[in-house]
């Protein structure tokens, strides 16, 4: 039977505003697939999302969602997720809304784990706002900000993820939606932060000034930049120069969790336990 898309969908703001062939709906599709297969309640979902293309995707889907400002989203997520820590919060976010404005928040969530998913749809560009150079922009293609090509060095998402603390980061692309929709299934089963870094085409604004003037173009070369993770461990540090290894990368099932932590301190203001030593943490509290 056809999955039943509508159920998930605010069809009074359908047509989406993304561009013709634009990833994101993709993008959107295998995340409502990977909700209902996790079997979850669309009020138990709550999907936070900041300023660009990608922060349009709040605004689509029928579960409990805020659009919020312009690389925010763990700062609200964070305070939806204290209040209520029971509800699957997720945020999505551009590249330049997660990496640039939102970059300290980004790594503040994945330093305390907590029990967000963030969805990092990477775009290589700013959309939205027409091609500015964003964090993980390629060196040498062309930008509106950099039209003489970008020197800027970039950010390998998923690394700065591990290294802030995140306990499971995993990379994908939406040339394989199926693949996207099962990654997407355990990065939301997991408990603490977990962090998806999506790739996916903008054509428009990156593409066609870049020799990638067809959404096809733009995710051929996106294919030719990535590898599983499986052939990317086995290669040399030569070979993988400029690829990007797609599927789970890290996964640390035994990191404390900051909501579990948090309850913890609740107990101490409630007079419920005497304050939280680092004794505690060694007993894992
Ligand atoms: C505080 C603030 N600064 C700048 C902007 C303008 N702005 C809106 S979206 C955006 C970047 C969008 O790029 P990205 O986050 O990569 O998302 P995409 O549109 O590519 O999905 C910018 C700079 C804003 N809305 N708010």
């Amino acid at each position: 039977m056809a999955f039943n898309y509508d159920k998930y969908l605010r069809l009074e703001k359908m047509p989406t505003l993304w561009c013709w062939g634009c990833g994101d709906g993709v993008i959107l599709k295998a995340f409502v697939r990977a909700v209902e297969k996790l079997g979850l309640n669309q009020d138990d979902v709550c999907v936070v999302s900041g300023i660009g293309c990608s922060g349009r995707f709040s605004s689509y889907v029928d579960f409990n969602t805020v659009h919020t400002t312009h690389g925010r989203t763990i700062a609200y997520a964070t305070g939806i997720k204290l209040a209520n820590p029971s509800k699957h919060v997720i945020c999505v976010a551009g590249d330049g809304d997660a990496l640039a404005i939102g970059g300290n928040h980004t790594i503040h969530g994945c330093r305390r784990n907590i029990d967000l998913t963030m969805i990092i749809i990477n775009n290589f560009i700013y959309g939205l706002t027409n091609s500015q150079t964003s964090p993980t922009t390629p060196k040498g293609m062309w930008t509106v900000s950099q039209k003489a090509g970008n020197i800027d060095p970039t950010f390998d998402t998923c690394k700065l993820a591990v290294a802030a603390g995140a306990s499971f980061v995993a990379r994908e692309s939406m040339l394989d939606p199926k693949k996207l929709e099962k990654a997407m299934i355990k990065a939301i089963q997991h408990k603490g932060f977990s962090m998806m870094e999506v790739l996916s085409n903008c054509h428009i604004n990156l593409g066609r000034k870049n020799k990638m003037v067809s959404a096809m173009e733009n995710l051929e070369w996106i294919d030719s930049i990535t590898v599983s993770k499986k052939k990317y461990d086995a290669m040399t540090p030569e070979e993988r120069l400029n690829l990007l290894p797609t599927g789970v990368l890290h996964e640390d099932k035994e990191a404390d969790e900051y909501c579990d932590m948090y309850a913890e301190i609740q107990k101490v203001h409630q007079g419920e336990r005497k304050v939280i030593t680092q004794d505690d943490f060694a007993k894992k509290i």
